[in-house]
């Protein structure tokens, strides 16, 4: 039943307000004024059922954690690169190049503090980086593994995960973000066989490629022919998927501690990159090594160097010039 509080109202006999307001919105009507009660009793009891033993307050709808720490994602990338300038590396190559190895010996030798001219800043990807160089750490009596990395496997294999590195460059303190995927050779040979490149297309924002060899091919006179031609086949495959900049490329040549390249191998990969129209520059590592000469992890610091750099900064915009003691510049003021 309705009711009024405004005294006179007729509004229960008549339908009309006293006050011409409509009775329905009328704020002086109090509806149904036994219905609050009845809530309120329906109320109690459905909370005496639920409090017997339930929590007092409600858990939150996102308990907070920590960041996975896997490998990244092409969503986790572009969110980083929104915030920062981040350089991502694309890194192609034949099976057992030594891709991971490159990755896995990086890893290794910063968090050591070992790689010359750079120390670590921070990685949102450290457990992926220790499941890749965890084979390095497993040595029997002393005696190094037989194999430092195992065969990469993707466990999608529609799109790439990213490791991410943050290094300080000693010279100057800056800090530089770099993203590296570690992707099978299958997925390079498939590029090169069949231009399958829907998981390579993240190499259109690369900053640079490095286009991993095995160095043990490349010095072998009946396999580096067909190395060579991959490298071509290659090159070609990237001018057809870059529309757009190229980015830079870097040719990383493995097992620097069992061979050294000769100038006339060098001189045909350039020759065979340069008829597409692309120029390289080749970096001799040996990630891995029992060779005292050449130390685990040589040439990694160069690598790293040589990916971050700029060839094409512009000139100081003010550069910083003393004033001779003897120099009258004012007077001189365009006068030549
Ligand atoms: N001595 C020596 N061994 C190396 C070097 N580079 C790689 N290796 C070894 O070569 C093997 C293959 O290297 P990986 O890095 O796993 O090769 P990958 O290119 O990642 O191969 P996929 O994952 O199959 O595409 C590993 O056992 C490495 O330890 C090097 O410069 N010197
Ligand atoms: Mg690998």
């Amino acid at each position: 039943m309705s009711s009024c509080r405004y005294e006179g109202c007729t509004v229960s006999e008549t339908g009309r307000c006293a006050l011409e307001n409509d009775p329905a919105t009328c704020s002086n009507r109090i509806a149904q004024d036994s219905q609050p009660e009845q809530d309120a009793r329906s109320d109690q009891a459905e909370f005496d059922g639920r409090s017997v033993g339930a929590p007092v307050l409600a858990s939150p709808i996102e308990t907070p954690s920590f960041p996975p720490s896997t490998s990244l994602g092409t969503a986790a990338v572009e969110e980083m690169m929104v915030s920062r300038y981040v350089t991502v590396v694309g890194i192609l190559g034949d099976p057992e190049a030594g891709k991971t190895a490159c990755l896995a010996s990086l890893y290794l030798l910063v968090s050591h503090a070992m790689l010359d001219g750079w120390s670590f800043a921070n990685s949102s990807s450290l457990m992926a980086f220790e499941e890749i160089s965890r084979g390095a750490r497993r040595w029997n009596n002393g005696e190094s593994p037989d194999q430092m990395t195992v065969h990469t496997e993707m466990a999608d294999d529609r799109q790439p995960g990213f490791l991410h590195l943050k290094l300080r460059r000693n010279s100057d303190s800056r800090c530089f973000d770099l993203v590296l995927p570690d992707l099978p050779g299958e997925w390079s040979k498939d590029f090169i066989r069949t231009a399958r490149s829907d998981r390579l297309e993240f190499l259109r924002s690369a900053d640079v490629i490095w286009l991993v060899s095995d160095g043990r091919i490349l010095a072998n006179k009946e396999l580096r022919q067909g190395a060579v031609t991959r490298l071509g086949q290659l090159a070609a495959r990237l001018r057809a998927l870059i529309t757009g900049k190229m980015p830079r490329l870097i040719l990383v040549i493995t097992h620097r501690d069992v061979v050294e390249q000769s100038n006339d191998i060098l001189s045909r990969i350039v020759s065979e990159l340069a008829k597409h129209d692309l120029a390289v520059e080749v970096i001799p590592v040996a990630p891995f090594s029992d060779d005292e000469n050449f130390p685990a992890g040589f040439g990694l610091d160069a690598l790293i160097t040589a990916t971050v750099q700029h060839p094409d900064e512009g000139p100081v915009f003010w550069p910083a010039s003393n004033p001779k003691a003897d120099q009258r510049s004012f007077l001189s003021y365009r006068r030549d």
